[in-house]
């Protein structure tokens, strides 16, 4: 009798949370997507390992977009082929033949590691979540890992628990943190010999332990396609992750849980460099959370061989976050720190001026929609050549332009439902709007060169029909 009160009482809990996902994708894929995450917008990733000791990879438009990841160090080394090449002869050149790459680990140092100073810096870029890898294909681990004895931060190299230190600083500014966690590993022998038990002994338990030391907000799996979502049991672990861990209500997954899962099944759909697999991008109309990700160069971990020339410019990194936001994505950005524990300066330049862009204009980023939704839409947008973009919140509708709008803008086909106001962010200056022929047409203010910005939010208030 009494049991069976208790089981009534446990049944009526979980209903009450509506957290009993069968572990099958028909039914995982019903969870709702937390909202903080559609809210954010604007996150940073990053890649630190062993990797960023050679910090090194080929660049130039000869090289295919893959082939350019410095954290692709180890296997390139070890890999027949002609990209596979440059590497081999930078590493002979450079460490000589008897250099393993595991002999890079100790050099790995972090000693300039100081989590307060990155909390800030990433507080000061406008993002709202950070996501650092874990494990990277390497195998080696930020965190003091029991599956990965002398193969992690703490048995080696900074002799420090990175993800830990990390996780207090990020949550202590009222940031969002999370993990990058590989699926596969290059070189771990289990993984060849002995797949069921790498799975059971060695995934599992690495990801559960990530899960309930640092109870992160998200959970950003990779390297998944070497196999299924049943051949890694993702399905069982995110009936786990959903109906029983700490961080049920708000972790957030994305879509790599298997070879057949990218844009189909998980969280969060994800593109990479523009690109789905090795696909074009959902060129999104998708009515699903996505997140493009993307170094502010051409690689993820630190390459020390890229120059000006490789690295994105500010106003091109503010276009892509305006573009992903403006069709429903959020941006993860890249970083890639160097094996001392520092920000590369190129790389701090580029997120604090996104930061201050974003402390203007972030009212038309964060927590908005898509507002171009259908073909019908579109022909709103006046921008032909993609330079006028759209976001919307509450009773507003955002107009972004990356170039200053010197002719006006003509929303076609739009009537305002009630009196339309216009405003400029970061402005006082008024800003005329008039109704004709069925279109809405905002002619911008006389500007001065003190107004400059590196894109340009006209605010509509009361719109839209
Ligand atoms: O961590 C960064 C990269 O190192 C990692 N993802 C980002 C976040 C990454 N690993 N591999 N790749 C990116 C590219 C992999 C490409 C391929 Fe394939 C794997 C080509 C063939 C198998 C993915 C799956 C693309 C096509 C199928």
């Amino acid at each position: 009798m009494k049991n069976s009160v208790l089981i009534l009482f446990l049944f009526l809990a979980l209903n009450v949370n509506g957290q009993n996902y069968k572990p099958v994708w028909e039914s995982l894929d019903k969870r709702p997507v937390p909202q903080w995450f559609e809210d954010s917008k604007f996150g940073i990733f990053i890649h630190w390992g062993v990797y960023s000791v050679p910090a090194w990879g080929p660049t130039g438009d000869s090289i295919g977009v893959y082939d350019k990841y410095a954290e692709w160090y180890w296997n390139k080394l070890v890999q027949p082929g002609k990209v596979q090449k440059y590497f081999k002869n930078f590493h002979l050149k450079t460490y000589g033949p008897n250099f393993k790459y595991q002999d890079f680990a100790p050099m790995f140092k972090a000693e300039l590691f100081d989590p307060d100073k990155w909390a800030e810096l990433f507080k000061e870029s406008g993002a709202k979540y950070i996501v650092l890898t874990s494990k990277h294909h390497e195998g080696f681990t930020l965190w003091p890992s029991a599956q990965s004895w002398n193969w992690n931060s703490v048995d080696v190299g900074p002799h420090r628990d990175l993800c830990g230190d990390l996780t207090t600083a990020v949550k202590s500014k009222g940031l969002h943190m999370g993990f990058y966690y590989s699926l596969y590993e290059w070189f771990n022998p289990i993984y060849k010999d002995d797949f069921n038990s790498y799975v059971d002994e060695h995934m599992m338990p690495q990801m559960k332990d990530l899960v309930t030391r640092y109870s992160p907000d998200i959970l950003w799996t990779d390297g998944e396609w070497d196999k299924t979502s049943k051949e890694w049991k993702s399905e069982e672990f995110l009936a786990w992750l959903y109906n029983e861990s700490p961080v049920k209500q708000n972790i957030v997954v994305n879509d790599r849980w298997g070879s057949e899962t990218r844009s189909k099944h998980g969280g969060i759909f994800t593109t990479e460099y523009g690109l789905v697999g090795d696909k074009e991008g959902i060129e999104n109309s998708v009515p699903h959370p996505w997140e493009e990700c993307r170094g502010i160069g051409t690689s993820f971990g630190f390459n020390r061989t890229e120059g000006l020339a490789d690295y994105s410019t500010a106003g091109e990194l503010i276009k892509v976050l305006i573009s992903t936001v403006s069709a429903g994505g959020n941006l993860l950005l890249d970083i890639g720190p160097g094996a001392d524990g520092t920000i590369p300066v190129i790389m701090q330049q580029r997120l604090l001026e996104i930061g201050k862009w974003l402390k203007t204009n972030g009212e038309a980023i964060y927590g908005t929609r898509s507002f171009v939704r259908s073909k019908k839409d579109e022909a709103i947008n006046p921008g032909t050549n993609k330079t006028v973009y759209f976001t919307q919140k509450d009773n507003n509708v955002y107009v972004i332009c990356l170039n200053w709008p010197k002719g006006g803008i003509v929303l076609k086909g739009v009537k305002s439902v009630s009196k339309a106001k216009v405003s400029l962010l970061g402005t006082a200056i008024s800003v005329s709007v008039k109704e004709s022929g069925g279109n809405l047409i905002i002619n911008p203010p006389a500007m001065t060169p003190d107004d400059h910005q590196l894109a340009y939010v006209f605010r509509i208030n009361g719109m839209i029909k």
